[in-house]
């Protein structure tokens, strides 16, 4: 290899080769795979199939390639969650914020996860779903509800966020980029 090859490769690795990998979980119908969509290609729609088993996503943004491990949130799928977040990066739990019946059950799924020893300390975002929808709560009642305080040997982050309308779409993806580490 020519030394000038060698540098830039040098340079590519230093500003081009990041690369993470995160897992998406959450209840059925939360909006997770909604979620993928909309960072992948801005696409949005009412007329989604429940995720069976998972499905395993790449997406690029600026000089970072995000594989995203999106898997189904129905009750039969949720023994397989720990064993999806095991060597990530970061932790995505996504939240329907207007389905109040359910942020119970939320609740104790994410907290008996955070709990896996094989687990501890990786970053975790919780992204409270369909704001557009009236009623949905706010994010303080979300953080309140879902007993997020509670959870203090990670990094937590909370955003509320409407895959529909995509808003705080940006500020997902901000936090994921912040949070990929160099393949190096
Ligand atoms: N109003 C509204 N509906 C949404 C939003 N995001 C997703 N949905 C709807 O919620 C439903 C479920 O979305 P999915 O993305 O399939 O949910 P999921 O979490 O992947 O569900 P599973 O794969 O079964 O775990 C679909 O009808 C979506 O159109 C949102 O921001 N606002
Ligand atoms: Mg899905």
């Amino acid at each position: 290899m020519g030394l000038w090859e060698a540098l830039l490769n040098w340079l590519r690795s230093l500003f081009f080769q990041q690369e993470m990998e995160l897992s998406l979980i959450g209840l059925q119908n939360a909006g997770k795979t909604s979620l993928v969509n909309v960072i992948a290609t801005g696409g949005y729609s009412e007329d989604m199939i429940p995720t069976v088993g998972f499905n395993m996503r790449k997406v690029t943004k600026g000089n970072v390639t995000i594989k995203l491990w999106d898997l189904g949130g129905q009750p039969r799928f949720r023994s397989m969650w720990e064993r999806y977040c095991r060597a990530v990066s970061a932790i995505v739990y996504v939240v329907d914020a207007a389905d109040h019946d359910n942020v119970s059950i939320s609740r104790s799924e994410i907290h008996d996860l955070m709990s896996k020893p094989s687990l501890s300390g990786i970053p975790l975002l919780v992204l409270g779903n369909k704001i557009d929808k009236p009623g949905a709560l706010s994010k303080h009642a979300l953080t309140d509800q879902m007993d997020l305080k509670s959870i203090t040997d990670r990094e937590v982050c909370c955003y509320m966020i409407s895959c529909k309308n995509s808003t705080n779409i940006d500020s997902v993806i901000d936090w994921l980029v912040k949070h990929s580490k160099s393949m190096s």
